[in-house]
């Protein structure tokens, strides 16, 4: 972040207009929510870290808005493993909502980093909890949890009620993690939620994850600038929706009467090689003629059969996907295509 921008300054404590709290704003899921929560009139404040940067970021076009960058929109620096300073700053803003959407999210560097990744994720959100335990004003707490949690199920589609059967250190952290936040709902009293998020991509999807990572490559070999794309398990299948449509399901979790988890997904698997036919075939390529399979991308384990029965979220919230598969691929490897031919000495590397 640049060091002139201040944050944590101005910030109201009281709560009207509505005021939330974003951990992990900065990523693709924080910056839909917070265009969401601004649009429904909240004031935003979000968790980042002291390594984050702003100036190209997915909320880059909010925080140069003069009309909302420290007016209803607000930055504080926080890290999860900084758990007075977390207090701080959850006790100055007073928010009614939280959205804890912050950890370490990438299934197959938790093979490489599992100590980190259990740090953010699994112990990141105890002591989010421990501190609103101790709050005067308890806010409703949504987590995003995972379908990773559920790894080898036993059955499909899985459900709020399936058994919970991790199969990487990341699944294992999420897993633990959603446990206690029912644990403090049923113990203690906390209105918490988890959100059982199947995977959602977007534009703003982070570069090492499969879709981003195969729309980006296809637009490059497009414009001349790659020929090969390199990939693990090309048969790997996934329940893959956008995700806009997952944060508005997020917040409608939190206007619920009551706490409870919810499974958001599509309920439809697509495969990895369903992506490449979409994203090559928007660009008027054949994936066949540059995709090659390279050991260091498949995982030591990998889940099996992820794919979510959402009738739960749907007649609760009344909450549904919007967006079909090989639409998110096409607007994403349309995106990466203007990207390139708006800035075209940007190459991949
Ligand atoms: O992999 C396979 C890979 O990294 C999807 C996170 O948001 O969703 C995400 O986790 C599939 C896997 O996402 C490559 O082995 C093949 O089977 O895009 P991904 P993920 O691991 O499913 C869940 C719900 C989360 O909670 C996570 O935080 O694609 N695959 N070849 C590859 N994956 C990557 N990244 N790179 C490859 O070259």
């Amino acid at each position: 972040m640049n060091e002139s921008v201040e944050v944590g300054r101005n910030a109201p404590v009281d709560s009207n207009p509505p005021v939330a709290l974003i951990t992990g704003i900065t990523g693709q899921d924080g910056s839909y929510l917070t265009e969401l929560l601004l649009e429904q009139g909240y004031a935003v404040h979000g968790a980042v870290r002291r390594t984050s940067s702003l100036e190209r970021s997915r909320l880059a076009h909010l925080y140069a808005n003069k009309d909302l960058y420290n007016q209803r929109l607000f930055l504080h620096y926080a890290d999860l493993d900084d758990p007075t300073t977390l207090r701080r700053v959850l006790t100055r803003v007073a928010p009614r909502e939280i959205y804890h959407l912050a950890g370490q999210s990438h299934v197959g560097l938790s093979f490489e980093i599992p100590e980190t990744t259990c740090e953010f994720t699994a112990m990141g959100t105890l002591r989010l909890l421990e501190i609103l335990r101790d709050l005067p004003r308890q806010p409703r707490f949504f987590h995003a949890a995972s379908s990773e949690i559920f790894g080898r199920p036993e059955e499909s589609p899985q459900s709020e009620k399936t058994p919970m059967a991790p199969v990487s250190p990341y699944a294992c952290a999420k897993a633990f993690a959603t446990q206690m936040v029912r644990i403090y709902r049923d113990a203690h009293g906390l209105f918490a939620v988890n959100g059982i998020l199947y995977n959602h991509e977007s534009p703003r999807r982070g570069e090492n994850f499969v879709t981003k990572k195969i729309c980006r490559t296809a637009a490059a070999i497009k414009a001349g600038q790659e020929s090969v794309l390199k990939l693990g398990d090309t048969n790997a299948r996934r329940d893959w929706g956008h995700a806009r449509d997952y944060v508005r399901g997020m917040w409608l979790a939190l206007q619920h009467d009551q706490p409870d988890d919810y499974v958001f997904a599509t309920g439809v698997l697509h495969s990895v090689q369903d992506i490449l036919e979409h994203a090559f075939s928007a660009l008027g390529l054949k994936w066949q003629e540059h995709v090659v399979i390279d050991p260091q991308f498949l995982r030591p384990s990998e889940p099996m059969f992820l794919v979510g029965d959402n009738r739960k979220a749907r007649e609760a919230l009344g909450w549904q996907p919007t967006v079909a598969f090989g639409e998110l691929i096409e607007e994403m490897t349309l995106a990466e295509l203007a990207r390139l031919e708006a800035r075209p000495e940007q190459s991949l590397a």
